[in-house]
């Protein structure tokens, strides 16, 4: 099955939005298989924007992603990194639709609110920058089971 790794950013988090972040994902039938609050240090956020490196935005990318704590998580599902990037919306808040995550509560580009990884080898070397192995679960969901 595949999987991605979501963060709710630290304007998510500072502005009460993981539960509603995580409701929409859960809703769309993605199922969660890792979570944790944490800080990120600058070296795995130097890490984990590496493509971004040359860009004007670069330090303020760092110190915003570190300034705070993020919620990260690894999500499985068929399709859910394509899926998953448009229920987040496009990256200019400008761009960004109703009904996606960033065009319904996203005011600044620069605070966005969400990350996804956006292709498979992203997420393989994002869910593992994050992420070690025992701290994913695998498990069944059976709804029958606990209704
Ligand atoms: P992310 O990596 O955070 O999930 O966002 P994304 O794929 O939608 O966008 P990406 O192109 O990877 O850019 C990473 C983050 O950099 C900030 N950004 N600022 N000032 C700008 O023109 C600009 N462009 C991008 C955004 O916060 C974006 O999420
Ligand atoms: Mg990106």
């Amino acid at each position: 099955m595949e999987k991605t790794f979501l963060m709710v950013k630290p304007d998510g988090v500072q502005r009460g939005l993981v539960g509603e972040i995580v409701k929409r994902l859960e809703s769309k039938g993605f199922q969660l298989v890792g979570a944790k609050l944490m800080t990120i240090s600058k070296e795995q956020a130097e890490k984990h924007y590496s493509e971004h490196v040359s860009k004007p935005f670069f330090g303020e990318l760092v110190d915003f992603i570190t300034s705070g704590p993020v919620f990260a998580m690894v999500w499985q599902g068929d399709q859910v990194i394509t899926l998953s990037r448009t229920l987040m919306g496009k990256t200019n808040v400008l761009d960004a639709q109703p009904g996606t995550i960033r065009g319904d509560f996203a005011l600044h580009t620069g605070m966005n609110l969400i990350h996804g990884s956006d292709s498979p080898e992203s997420a393989v070397i994002e869910i593992n920058n994050f992420f070690k192995p025992e701290e994913l679960v695998t498990y069944t969901r059976d709804i029958q089971k606990w209704m």
